[in-house]
């Protein structure tokens, strides 16, 4: 089985993508119902999604006017649908315009129309047709446990049904965490003597014993997803991976790196709980168990489901609970303060004015020092000093209290 595809892309060149007139362009416009404007524009925020250089977006234009439409058998086991869901929320295109018109989705159990015997025909023939050549997407995790009899299709255990699948696919895609390692249902209950999930749920890559890619996330960020796919249908390859299988594109930098809420945490203003006045007024949420600081992800540089900016758990005001990152999402309390991977400090938000005076000069003089490279003792001084933060931001808005009531008298 190729499970990478080999191939070059045709880069194109930026006259011919500026060349709006020509006769794929206007073809595409017709079959994604989509001005040509707007579908280079999309094809231009893929190719920076996968961190290609300028003027890629010609070939990513090209591949997707093709419409090579390689066939995708998506399978869906333990889980809630949320992958699914989510890509449903993606407007540019709608999940329904890059499934009829880029690839062809041959079985999907929740969007197909067929059922029983005939769902299960649409597979194998699919199947057939495509041997060596269509993707095998995975949503849900795998149970293990009692041979695999917790999740059954027309009479198939999960783990058949994915090793068959898997047997002659281009490339397998683990979609959502729980397909990734396990996720949510792999949860390993607070029962004494409990070691594994009540199903032993496992992700893709366990149950083939190799790897594959994975898009983590609960759900994951459907645009992660759609590079991928993008990036598959332009150089007939799937994007450079991690360890865990994740694009690099996507997951190579902690979401604290980028996080709107950053500047607050430089300057030692945190939400302490959530509807206080730090909560309120948009305050770090680390203290509230924002696993940030130990998440890879994107989250925080591309928003979900163009619902508009800031929308994000950290946007919306709840901590990230680490869904992308195995071993902190779904296994770490909520209440758990973050692990602090490093201490750099952010790539793209200016440090706010800093009122509170010492305590946060601390915590600011601890992110400058790990830049200079002295990471490890910044890190040690940073975590401490966020107790010495709050101490301080408690006296400030004492002192606040106090001066207000001052001004009150006064008055
Ligand atoms: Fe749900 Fe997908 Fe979470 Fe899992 O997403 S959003 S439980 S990652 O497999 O449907
Ligand atoms: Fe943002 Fe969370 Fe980091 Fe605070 S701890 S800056 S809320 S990612
Ligand atoms: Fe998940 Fe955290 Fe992003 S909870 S969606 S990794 S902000």
């Amino acid at each position: 089985m190729a499970w990478l595809l080999e191939g070059t892309a045709d880069m194109g060149n930026m006259n011919d993508i500026f060349d709006t007139s020509r006769k794929t362009l206007q073809d595409v416009e017709k079959r994604l119902e989509m001005p040509r404007r707007e579908f280079l524009q999309f094809c231009a925020t893929l190719a920076a999604t996968m961190g290609l250089p300028a003027g890629a977006e010609a070939a990513v234009a090209k591949a997707v006017e093709a419409a090579k439409r390689p066939s995708v058998i998506w399978l869906h086991f333990q889980e809630c649908t949320g992958c699914s869901e989510s890509l449903l929320r993606a407007e540019h295109p709608t999940l329904e315009k890059l499934i009829l018109d880029v690839i062809s989705l041959d079985y999907h159990e929740t969007l197909m129309a067929a059922a029983g015997h005939q769902a299960e025909a649409a597979r194998k023939a699919a199947m057939k047709a495509n041997k060596g050549k269509y993707v095998l997407v995975v949503e849900g995790a795998i149970p293990t446990k009692a041979n695999g009899i917790y999740c059954k299709i027309g009479g198939q255990t999960a783990i058949d049904m994915v090793k068959e699948c898997a047997a002659d696919a281009a490339a397998v895609i683990a979609i959502g965490s729980c397909a990734s390692w396990g996720g949510m249902p792999s949860t390993i209950p607070s029962i004494s003597g409990a070691d594994s999930s009540p199903t032993g749920s496992a992700g893709v890559a366990e149950i083939l014993g190799k790897p594959v890619m994975t898009i983590p996330g609960c759900p994951p960020n459907p645009y992660n997803f759609l590079a991928a796919v993008v990036h598959f249908l332009t150089f007939g390859k799937l994007p450079e991976l991690d360890k865990l299988g994740r694009p690099k594109f996507a997951y190579s930098r902690l979401i604290h790196e980028n996080c709107e809420r950053r500047a607050h945490f430089d300057a030692g203003r945190f939400a302490m709980e959530f509807g206080d006045s730090g909560h309120r007024q948009g305050y770090c949420l680390y203290k509230l168990g924002c696993k940030g600081p130990e998440t890879y992800a994107n989250c925080s540089t591309l928003g979900f489901g163009d619902a508009g900016e800031n929308n994000w758990p950290v946007g919306c005001g709840h901590p990230c609970i680490g869904c992308t990152e195995k071993g902190v999402g779904f296994t770490k309390p909520i209440h758990q303060v973050a692990k602090m991977l490093n201490v750099a400090p952010p790539l793209q938000y200016p440090r706010i004015v800093e009122e509170q005076g010492k305590a946060a000069s601390f915590a600011s003089a601890a992110a400058v020092a790990a830049v200079a490279g002295a990471a490890a003792g910044a890190a040690v001084m940073l975590t401490r000093n966020l107790g010495l933060s709050h101490a301080a931001e408690e006296a400030e808005r004492a002192k606040a209290a106090g001066k207000s009531a001052d001004d009150k008298a006064g008055a």
